[in-house]
C-alpha cells in the first residue's frame, strides 16, 4: 500500500523517477535481463502489467495449459545452484507449475526488489537532447532511463476478433491469455470455445469432461500430435541433473533450440516401408519428435511434407468416431508444421464425447455474438460461457500497443506499418537504447532467451566500457537483415500457413514472416559475430 501510495504522489508531483535502464516485463526474459543488468551495477526497474512473475506462465492459467518442451529444457541454464535445486514434477510441466518455478527465480536471485507490478507501460518516448527514454505508465508515473529492454513476450498481446456483439453477451466471458485464479466452474454449464489453436487443444479435452456441453467452433483445423505427458520418477530426475551440461550443449545445437533435431536422411530417400516405420516410431515418442525430429525436408519439400501430412491426418481418422466429424478435423488447407504443432492430450476423442458438438464456421459463419449465445448463418446457439481462444497478435502486438517513439519522434506502430523491421531482431533503426529482447529465433523459448539477453547485456557493457552513450542500428543494416529474414522464411514452410507466424491471423496485419528462421545455431553464431566486430551494423556515439 505503502508503494502504491508513493506511486501516486509521484504521478501528482510529475516526480520522474531516473534508472540505468527500464526492463519491460517480468517473464522468462525479463527476469533474466534485470537479474543481468544488475549483476553489471546498472540500476534498473523492471516494469510488469501483471500482479507477479511469469509473464505466459502467470497469464495463461486455463486448464490444460502447459510445456510442449521438454521441461528439462524449459528452464534457465545459467545457475548450475538452480539446475541442481529445481525438481520437475512432470516431462511437460503445466502452468501452476511453471509460475511456481519463476517465482522461485525471482525469490532466489532477490529480484523482485526492483520489479513494479501492477504497472502497465503505456509509452515510452525517446529524448535525444538527454538521450533517455521516458516512460509513462497508465497510473500516470514517469520515470526515465539510459537503456529500454522491451521483454514483452512474443504472445501476450490478446486477440479477440471483432465479432459483433461482444459486448451484449449476458453469460460469461473468457479469454484464455487472461484467465481468472479462481477456479472457474463449468460444472453442468454451457460453454462455447471459439479457436482451435494449440490452446484451445489443451484446454478443450480438460472442460469438455467437466461441462453440462460443449461447443466449439472451429475455423482452420489443426495437425495436433499427441504430447504423451507423464511424471519425472527419480531416476530420470537424478539423470537431468547429472546430464545439464549435455542437455544444454545439444539444445545449443540442434535446430530449434529442442532436444529434437531434424533426420540428417530426406524422406523419400527412404524406401515407403522404411519410411512408414519412421514415422510410427516417431509418432510414439513424447513431444515435438514426430515434427523436429522428423527428415529434414518435411519444412522445406512440398512432396516430403505431403507425405508425413497424410499419414497425421490418417491418426485424426482413426481417433474420431464420427466419418463426418474426423473429416472436420483433418487439416488440408497448410503443410505440416506450418503453425507451431498443437501437442495434445485426447483432444480428438473430446469429440467422441455426447456432450461436445464441433461447428465448422466455414459452413456456418459466425455472424455476431448475442446476448444469449452466438450466431452463425444457420442458428442461435445459447450459453452460460464463452471462451475466446483466439490467440495473440503475436510479437508486434505487444510492442506496437505501447506508444513508443524514436528519434525525431517516429512512432514504431508507423514505421512498422507494412512489416516488423529489426536489425537482428534486437534493435530497430531509429530507436537508440531500445532493445527488443523477446524470441522470435524459431526456438525453445527459455535457451533462445537466454542468447538474447546475455547479447544485450553485453552490448550495454561494451557502450558504458567504451564511453559510448547510445548505439543504435544503421537503416542499411535494418534493410538487408529484413531482406535476409524474408529469404530464409521463404524457404521454409513457416511462412506457408495463414497464422501468427506471418501476422496472418489479425486481420489487417502486414503479411510478413515474423520469425528468424534459420537454424537457431546459425542466428546465434551471427549476433556473437557482430558483436566481435565492434557491432557492425551499429552507429556508436
Ligand atoms: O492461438 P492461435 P493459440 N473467427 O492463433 C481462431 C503458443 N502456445 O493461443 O486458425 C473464428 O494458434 C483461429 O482460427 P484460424 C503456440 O506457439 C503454446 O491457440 O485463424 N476463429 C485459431 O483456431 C501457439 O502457436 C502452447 O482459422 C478465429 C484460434 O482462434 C501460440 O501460442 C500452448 C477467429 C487461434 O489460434 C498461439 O496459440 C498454447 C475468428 N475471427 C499456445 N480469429 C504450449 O504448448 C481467430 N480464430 C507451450
Amino acid at each position: 500500500m505503502t508503494d502504491l501510495l508513493q506511486k501516486a504522489g509521484d504521478a501528482q508531483s510529475g516526480r520522474v523517477e531516473n534508472f540505468d535502464a527500464i526492463v519491460i516485463g517480468a517473464g522468462v526474459s525479463g527476469l533474466y535481463q534485470l537479474y543481468r543488468l544488475r549483476e553489471l551495477g546498472l540500476s534498473v526497474r523492471c516494469l510488469e502489467d501483471g500482479g507477479g512473475v511469469g509473464g505466459t506462465w502467470y497469464w495463461n492459467r486455463y486448464p490444460g495449459c502447459r510445456f510442449d518442451s521438454e521441461s528439462e529444457t524449459y528452464g534457465y541454464s545459467f545457475s548450475k545452484e538452480l539446475l541442481q535445486e529445481w525438481d520437475w514434477k512432470e516431462h511437460y510441466s503445466g502452468q501452476p507449475e511453471n509460475e511456481r518455478y519463476l517465482n522461485y527465480v525471482a525469490d532466489k536471485f532477490d529480484l523482485r526488489r526492483d520489479i513494479q507490478f501492477n504497472s502497465r507501460v503505456t509509452s515510452a518516448v525517446y529524448d535525444e537532447s538527454a538521450n533517455r527514454w521516458e516512460v509513462l505508465l497508465e497510473s500516470g508515473q514517469r520515470m526515465r532511463a539510459q537503456f529500454l529492454v522491451a521483454a514483452v513476450g512474443i504472445l501476450s498481446a490478446r486477440y479477440v476478433p471483432p465479432f459483433e456483439g461482444v459486448d451484449s453477451f449476458k453469460g460469461e466471458s473468457f479469454h484464455t491469455s487472461r484467465w481468472p485464479k479462481e477456479k472457474v466452474d463449468f460444472t453442468g454449464k454451457r460453454v462455447a470455445v471459439i479457436g482451435t489453436g494449440a490452446t484451445a487443444v489443451q484446454l478443450i479435452p480438460i472442460i469438455a469432461k467437466e461441462v453440462g456441453h460443449l461447443t466449439v467452433f472451429q475455423r482452420t483445423p489443426n495437425y495436433c500430435a499427441p504430447l504423451r505427458n507423464s511424471l519425472v520418477d527419480e531416476e530420470s530426475q537424478r539423470r537431468f541433473k547429472a546430464t545439464y551440461p549435455e542437455i544444454h550443449k545439444r539444445i545449443r545445437e540442434t535446430t530449434g533450440g529442442f532436444i529434437h533435431d531434424f533426420d540428417r536422411r530426406a524422406a523419400l530417400e527412404v524406401p515407403r516401408e522404411e519410411r512408414l516405420a519412421v514415422y510410427e516410431e516417431l509418432w510414439k515418442q513424447p513431444g515435438f519428435a514426430k515434427w523436429l525430429g522428423n527428415f529434414r525436408d518435411i519444412m522445406t519439400d512440398r512432396v516430403a511434407n505431403e507425405d508425413f501430412a497424410e499419414f497425421v491426418r490418417d491418426k485424426i481418422r482413426a481417433r474420431v468416431k464420427d466419418p463426418a466429424v474426423a473429416e472436420k478435423l483433418v487439416p488440408k488447407d497448410h503443410p505440416f508444421g506450418s503453425k507451431r504443432v498443437p501437442l495434445e492430450t485426447e483432444y480428438y476423442e473430446a469429440y467422441n464425447r455426447d456432450n461436445v458438438l464441433l461447428v465448422d464456421i466455414n459452413e456456418t459463419p459466425i455472424e455476431r455474438i448475442t446476448p444469449r449465445g452466438i450466431k452463425t448463418s444457420d442458428r442461435e446457439y445459447e450459453f452460460d460461457a464463452i471462451i475466446y481462444a483466439t490467440g495473440f497478435d503475436a510479437i508486434t502486438g505487444a510492442l506496437t500497443r505501447i506508444d513508443i517513439r524514436g528519434e525525431g519522434g517516429q512512432g514504431l506502430k508507423d514505421k512498422w506499418a507494412n512489416g516488423m523491421r529489426t536489425y537482428l531482431q534486437l534493435q530497430t533503426a531509429g530507436f537508440p537504447n531500445l532493445f527488443i529482447a523477446t524470441n522470435t529465433a524459431f526456438c525453445n523459448y527459455t535457451v533462445c532467451a537466454e542468447t538474447l539477453v546475455e547479447w544485450i547485456t553485453d552490448c550495454i557493457r561494451y557502450v558504458r566500457e567504451n564511453d559510448y552513450s547510445r548505439i543504435a542500428a544503421t537503416p542499411e543494416a535494418e534493410d538487408a537483415w529484413v531482406t535476409h529474414t524474408n529469404e530464409v522464411g521463404s524457404r521454409t514452410f513457416l511462412s506457408s500457413a495463414n497464422g501468427w507466424f506471418i501476422g496472418g491471423n489479425i486481420p489487417g496485419k502486414a503479411r510478413a514472416i515474423l520469425l528468424y528462421a534459420n537454424p537457431a545455431p546459425a542466428y546465434r553464431a551471427k549476433c556473437a559475430e557482430v558483436a566481435a566486430k565492434g557491432y557492425e551494423g551499429f552507429v556508436l556515439r
